[in-house]
């Protein structure tokens, strides 16, 4: 049996939870791990509700969050997973999307799945146009360096545990997304990616992209980030 444990990183998520975590039910998911970031809403209580399991950290930040999931996996609370999801709280992502994300991985035919919104469909004014831009720059830089074939920096995305490992992510903020993937290609892990449908967020308010600065911060430490993993 694959087991497969998903990480949900949650800042001031108590809207959008519930749906997110009743979508994810009964897909073959081991354990659901909701990294609470220090919400000051109820989003502890939402996660619990829907059934996770409920971690924190007060270091803000995506990555932070992530890599916060991933002590939890490496805890001994549970034997660690064969793969690992990643996937937001605010509802953009589409739980339905699941199976078609892990597949490559539980097959054995990746190491690496991202979730690409510009495969798939995004609903209008989903993926800012500053977004867009972003993430086709920075896939543009990740052919060039290393030969990768992305489209897209999703948050949906599928990797095997031992990849993991391999890439001893590091990232605490915006820079977690591109990290992983320029790691991967750096190091020749087997990547690829599946369409997946983007949502505009269902409740809250965004953290990133729907904010000029957040989207600058974002931008800014993507390109950073892809210009140190190119000088090692
Ligand atoms: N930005 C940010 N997001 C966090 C943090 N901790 C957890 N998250 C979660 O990370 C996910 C992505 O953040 P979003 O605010 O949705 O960022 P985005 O998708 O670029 O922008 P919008 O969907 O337009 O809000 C959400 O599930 C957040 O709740 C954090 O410290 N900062
Ligand atoms: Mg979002």
């Amino acid at each position: 049996m694959i087991v497969i444990d998903a990480i949900i990183p949650a800042l001031d998520e108590e809207g959008s939870l519930p749906k997110v975590l009743q979508g994810l039910a009964h897909r073959g998911l081991r354990r659901v791990i909701v990294v609470d970031n220090g919400s000051k809403d109820r989003t502890y209580a939402a996660a619990r509700a829907g059934g996770a399991d409920v971690v924190f950290t007060s270091e803000r930040g995506y990555g932070a969050a992530c890599l916060r999931g991933l002590e939890r996996l490496a805890d001994g609370s549970l034997p660690p997973p064969d793969v690992v999801v990643f996937l937001d709280a605010d509802g953009a992502d589409a739980p339905e999307d699941l199976a078609a994300v892990i597949f490559p991985v539980v097959a054995g035919l990746a190491d690496l799945v991202i979730g690409s919104r510009v495969k798939g469909e995004a609903e209008p004014g989903a993926l800012t146009p500053v977004q867009r831009f972003g993430n086709a720059l920075s896939c543009a830089l990740l052919r060039l360096i290393w030969d990768a074939e992305f489209t897209d920096l999703g948050p949906f995305r599928a990797v095997s545990f031992r990849a993991l490992a391999q890439l001893q992510m590091q990232d605490r903020d915006f820079g977690w997304t591109v990290e992983m993937q320029a790691k991967a290609a750096r190091l020749g892990l087997r990547c690829v990616e599946v369409p997946v449908q983007y949502r505009r967020r269902r409740a809250g308010r965004s953290k990133i992209a729907g904010d000029l600065r957040g989207s600058f911060a974002a931008g800014t430490k993507i390109l950073f980030t892809i210009g140190k993993e190119a000088l090692r």
